[in-house]
C-alpha cells in the first residue's frame, strides 16, 4: 500500500461512481478470533475497507484486534479513532477526524496537536476528514462523549455549509454519521445537498441497518458507506450489502 493510495482511490471513486463498502469493527465487542472470521468473510464477498474504532475502549483489545484483520485478509485497515491512544502502525491509514459540525475545540484541533508525532512516526496514511455528526433520533456515544451537539437532521443548509467550509479548509473526506447504532440514517435529501456542493468523497455512516438503507445512501451520493452493528449482530448482511450495492451500480467497476 503505498502513501497516497486509500486517498487517491476514494478520488478516483468519488470522480467515477465507484461505490465503496466499509464495515467498522469496533475492537471493544470483537476479540481477535472474531475480528479475523469477520476479515476473512469481508475478503470473500468483495468489502473495500475494514473501519476499526470506538468511542469507548474498555477492553484494550485494540491492536490486536487490527492486527487479526490485517492477518486475515488483505483488505486497506483505517483507523476510525475514537480518541489519541487509538493509534496502530499496524493498520493501512487513518481517518484523522475533525469534529466539523461540534464546537468542542478539542476534537477540531486540540487531540490532533497531542496525536501529530505519533502519526508523523506511524508512517499511516493520514487522511484529514471533516466528521459532521447528525442527528440519527436519539443521543449516541459521539454526542454525549464528545461533548457536541450534532447537526438536526432537517437542516439541510447546515449540513451543506459545514460541508463547504470543511472543503474550503482543506480537509479531504467528508464523513456523515449519524452516529453506531443511529435509529434513522442521515436522510438522503442531506447526502443530496452535500453531494451538490462539495467535490469530496462523502462518507456516510450509521443506522444503515440493511442492504437497501445502504444503497439509498450511495443513490443519494454517497461514495462510501459504513456499516457497524447491523454487521455485528449478523455477519452474514455483509454478503447481501455486497449483492445489493454491486448490482444497484452495475456499471462502475470496483
Ligand atoms: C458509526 O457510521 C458508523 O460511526 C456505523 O454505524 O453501527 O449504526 O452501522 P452503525
Amino acid at each position: 500500500m503505498t502513501a497516497q493510495s486509500i486517498l487517491h482511490t476514494l478520488r478516483e471513486a468519488r470522480t467515477t461512481g465507484a461505490k465503496k463498502i466499509a464495515v467498522l469493527v469496533d475492537p471493544d465487542k470483537t476479540d481477535a478470533r472474531t475480528a479475523g472470521q469477520l476479515a476473512a468473510r469481508a475478503s470473500a464477498v468483495g468489502v473495500d475497507y475494514l473501519l476499526v474504532g470506538g468511542s469507548l475502549i474498555v477492553d484494550g483489545q485494540f491492536e490486536r484486534c487490527v492486527e487479526a484483520l490485517k492477518a486475515a485478509s488483505g483488505i486497506p485497515v483505517l483507523l476510525f479513532p475514537g480518541d489519541t491512544f487509538q493509534v496502530c502502525d499496524r493498520a493501512d491509514g487513518i481517518l484523522l477526524l475533525s469534529l466539523i459540525s461540534g464546537r468542542n475545540p478539542e476534537l477540531l484541533i486540540g487531540r490532533h496537536v497531542i496525536a501529530a508525532p505519533a502519526l508523523r512516526r506511524s508512517g499511516l496514511e493520514i487522511l484529514p476528514t471533516g466528521y459532521m455528526l447528525i442527528d440519527g433520533g436519539a443521543p449516541t456515544s459521539v454526542s454525549y462523549m464528545s461533548n457536541t451537539m450534532p447537526i438536526p437532521a432537517n437542516k439541510p443548509d447546515i449540513a451543506l455549509c459545514t460541508a463547504l467550509a470543511g472543503e474550503m479548509l482543506g480537509l479531504q473526506l467528508l464523513y456523515m454519521d449519524a452516529g453506531s447504532g443511529a435509529g434513522r440514517p442521515v436522510p438522503q435529501n442531506m447526502i443530496e445537498a452535500v453531494r451538490s456542493a462539495v467535490g469530496l468523497p462523502l462518507i456516510v455512516g450509521g443506522g444503515l441497518r440493511n442492504p437497501d438503507k445502504a444503497v439509498a445512501a450511495l443513490s443519494a451520493g454517497a461514495d462510501m458507506i459504513v456499516i457497524g452493528t447491523a454487521i455485528e449482530q449478523a455477519p452474514e448482511m455483509m454478503q447481501d450489502v455486497c449483492i445489493s450495492v454491486r448490482r444497484a451500480f452495475p456499471a462502475v467497476a470496483k
